[in-house]
């Protein structure tokens, strides 16, 4: 009988011990937003043909991130293997630009790296193109 328990109160151990490793994810994940990025682009709403894509970067306090090195990617995941990729370049404090050339319109996935010191940021963001 105690021997029955002991088992029992191993497995109960276990079994809160592996809740508390998956749970642990969302609450890193929710309070990890140090870097907001409000995407823009040229023109606006933008259309197959040249645009120039403008990341407005900041921190969690919303002061610009500056120096930052910025690498862009873009995928229209209704056509696999289409995208292309490229450094964005720092316009004045915090604001990033690159130009690109859109071949479809429809839904493209942009995916953004914000690297700076210690800070290795990704985001993906949606863009429509007209
Ligand atoms: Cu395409």
């Amino acid at each position: 009988m105690r021997k029955s328990i002991f088992i029992s109160v191993l497995v109960l151990t276990s079994i809160l011990l592996t809740a508390c490793g998956s749970a642990a994810a969302p609450t890193e994940a929710s309070s990890a937003k140090s870097v907001n990025i409000v995407l823009s682009t040229n023109p606006n709403p933008a259309a197959v043909g040249d645009v120039e894509i403008v990341f407005t970067i900041t921190d969690a306090d919303g002061k610009p991130i500056e120096g930052a090195k910025v690498d862009v990617s873009a995928e229209h995941p209704a056509m696999a293997g289409m995208g292309m990729s490229g450094a964005a370049v720092e316009q004045s404090g915090g604001v990033y630009s690159i130009k690109a050339n859109f071949s479809d319109p429809g839904t493209w996935k942009i995916t953004i790296y914000v690297r700076k010191d210690g800070l290795d940021y990704k985001e993906e963001i949606e863009l429509e193109i007209q």
